[in-house]
């Protein structure tokens, strides 16, 4: 049976979780906060990661890749090589050049924190451009990639929500605003696995949030 090991208020738990959850895969949560993950399966202390039979696995990307292989129906990758190339190359575009940039920003965002006004300086420039590029590459019609879901849509219905909040809160404009990125979400977020990815999210962002209270 396949554990998926971190919490549901992660974006790139929810990313493998929707795969998962669109594969119809059979697997067990367990509920890992960062400081309590297994070494031994995520030797950076990141999450998610998985349990198989075969032992551990950490990145999500690389535990989308696995589970392609182990899963192949239905498919979240073209068969085409070409089309498959796209669609890791979004992924690659959401979470390097988009995700890992806007997350510097998360701190003051979302956690209480600050950052500082050089930072801030530094990234709207970075993500105006690196968003500018990711826009060449997108389709979203009516999925990121065209025409069929695939694992760019498991990275960009978890990462995108954060990338426009974080603008928004920091810069007081939402960076993704000239993109279609509201409709194509609203599309996404009819879909039963994003209800459910949705529903857990927040009933463990309510528990993570109660749990740093009651620490502080
Ligand atoms: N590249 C990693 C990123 C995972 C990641 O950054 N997860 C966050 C939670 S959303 C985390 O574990 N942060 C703690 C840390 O980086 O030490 C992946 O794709 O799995």
């Amino acid at each position: 049976m396949l554990k998926l090991c971190g919490f549901a208020a992660s974006n790139y738990y929810n990313k493998v979780k929707l795969a998962l959850l669109e594969k119809g895969v059979t697997f067990e949560e367990e509920l890992a906060w960062l400081g309590q993950t297994d070494p031994t399966c995520s030797p950076l202390g990141k999450v998610p990661y998985l349990k198989t039979d075969q032992g551990g696995l950490s990145e999500s990307t690389v535990i989308l890749e696995y589970l392609e292989d182990a899963f192949p129906h239905p498919a979240l990758l073209p068969a085409d090589p070409f089309a498959a190339a796209n669609v890791r190359e979004l992924v690659r575009y959401l979470e390097l050049h988009l995700e890992l940039v806007a997350r510097n920003l998360y701190p003051e965002a979302f956690f209480g924190g600050k950052v500082s006004d050089s930072a801030k300086e530094k990234i709207a420039p970075q993500l105006e451009k690196n968003i500018a590029a990711f826009a060449k590459l997108a389709s979203f019609s009516p999925f990121i990639a065209g025409d069929a879901f695939t694992i760019a849509d498991c990275a960009a219905i978890v990462h995108l929500p954060l990338v426009s909040s974080a603008t928004k809160i920091i810069y007081g404009r939402d960076f993704m605003a000239d993109l279609p990125v509201r409709d194509y979400l609203k599309r996404m977020g009819e879909r039963p696995t994003v209800q459910k990815l949705n529903a857990d999210r927040k009933a463990n962002t309510e528990l993570m949030l109660s749990r740093a209270k009651a620490k502080a």
